[in-house]
C-alpha cells in the first residue's frame, strides 16, 4: 500500500505535524493540558485526517514510529512549558496494537527521561472499544504503564458495550465521555442522562471525568453543574498547530 510506504519519509520530511486541542478545568477554565492530533499533508492527496491514515499505519506495523514521533513532539512542548514555570500536560492516543508490546512501557519511559518530563504530565488514551475488546491481553502493558505514573484515560467512552464497573478492574484514571453524547445533552434527554451517569459513576470510581465535544456554553454550563472536571471542544479551541497553540496560551494567560 503505497501511502504506508510514503509515510516514514512523511514523518522525516515534515509532512507530518502535531495538532494540539487544549483541555481546561471546570469550572475555572484553568487551561490542564493538550491532546496531541496527528496530521499528515501528503504532497498529492493534501491534508489527510487520522481516520484516513491511522488503519494503514497500524495495519503495516508502523504505529511505533508514528506514536513515537507524536510522544516526542508532545514531550518537548510540555518541557519548553515547564521552562517557562507553565504545568501543562500532553494526551496522545495509542493505538490498540501498542497494547500488545511487552517493550512499549520502556520506550514510554525512555521518551520521559530524553525529554525531562515527569510521568503525571504524559496522559495516554486508549479507545474504550481497543481496551475492551480483550481487557486480559492489554492488562499486562497497561499494569507497567501504569506504574511509570503517567496518566491513563479511556477515550470515546459510552460508545462501547463495557460497564464502568468492569472499568474499575483496570489501572485507569480517567474517563472521556465520547463526543456524540455531549453534542447531543442540550436537545435529547437520553444523551444528557448517559453524561449525567458517566459523570456520578466516574466519581464513584475516583476517576477524573473529561467531556469532549463541548461546542457551546449551554453543554459546558451543564457539564459544570454536573461536576465533570474537565472540558475539550470547539468552544474552547478547534486543535490548533504548534504557533497558534502558543499564541492561544500567550492569550490567555495575559488576560487572566
Ligand atoms: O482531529 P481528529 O480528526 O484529529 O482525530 C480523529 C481520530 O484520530 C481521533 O479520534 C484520534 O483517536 C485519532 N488520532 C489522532 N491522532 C492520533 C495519533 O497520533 N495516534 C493514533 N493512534 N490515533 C490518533
Ligand atoms: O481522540 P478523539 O476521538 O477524542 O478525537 C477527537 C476528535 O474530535 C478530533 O477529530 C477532533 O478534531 C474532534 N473534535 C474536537 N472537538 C470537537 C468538538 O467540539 N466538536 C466536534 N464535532 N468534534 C470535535
Ligand atoms: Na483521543
Amino acid at each position: 500500500f503505497q501511502l504506508v510506504t510514503q509515510f516514514r519519509q512523511a514523518l522525516e520530511t515534515g509532512q507530518v505535524k502535531v495538532h494540539y486541542q487544549p483541555k481546561v478545568a471546570l469550572p475555572s477554565r484553568q487551561v490542564l493540558g493538550v491532546e496531541a492530533l496527528v496530521r499528515w499533508r501528503h504532497p498529492e492527496f493534501g491534508k489527510l485526517d487520522p481516520d484516513e491514515f491511522v488503519p494503514a499505519v497500524e495495519a503495516a506495523g508502523l504505529v511505533d514510529a508514528l506514536t513515537g514521533f507524536v510522544m516526542d513532539q508532545s514531550l518537548q512542548r510540555v518541557r519548553k512549558w515547564l521552562d517557562r514555570g507553565l504545568r501543562i500536560s500532553a494526551a496522545v492516543n495509542l493505538s490498540v496494537r501498542s497494547l500488545d508490546d511487552a517493550t512499549f512501557p520502556d520506550r514510554v519511559a525512555a521518551a520521559l527521561e530524553r525529554h525531562g518530563v515527569p510521568p503525571e504530565l504524559l496522559t495516554l488514551e486508549l479507545t474504550e472499544s481497543g481496551v475492551m475488546a480483550d481487557p486480559q491481553r492489554a492488562l499486562p502493558v497497561l499494569r507497567a504503564l501504569h506504574a511509570l505514573g503517567v496518566v491513563l484515560a479511556v477515550d470515546d467512552f459510552g460508545t462501547g458495550y463495557s460497564s464502568l464497573a468492569y472499568l474499575r478492574q483496570l489501572p485507569v484514571d480517567e474517563v472521556k465521555i465520547d463526543k456524540s453524547f455531549v453534542l447531543g445533552m442540550g436537545t435529547d434527554l437520553g444523551d444528557h442522562a448517559v453524561v449525567r451517569s458517566i459523570v456520578e459513576l466516574g466519581h464513584s470510581l475516583g476517576l477524573t471525568v473529561v467531556a469532549e465535544g463541548v461546542e457551546d456554553d449551554l453543554a459546558r454550563d451543564q457539564l459544570t453543574a454536573m461536576g465533570c472536571d474537565v472540558a475539550q471542544g470547539y468552544l474552547i479551541s478547534r486543535p490548533l498547530s504548534e504557533s497558534r497553540l502558543e499564541a492561544w496560551l500567550q492569550a490567555r494567560t495575559t488576560q487572566a
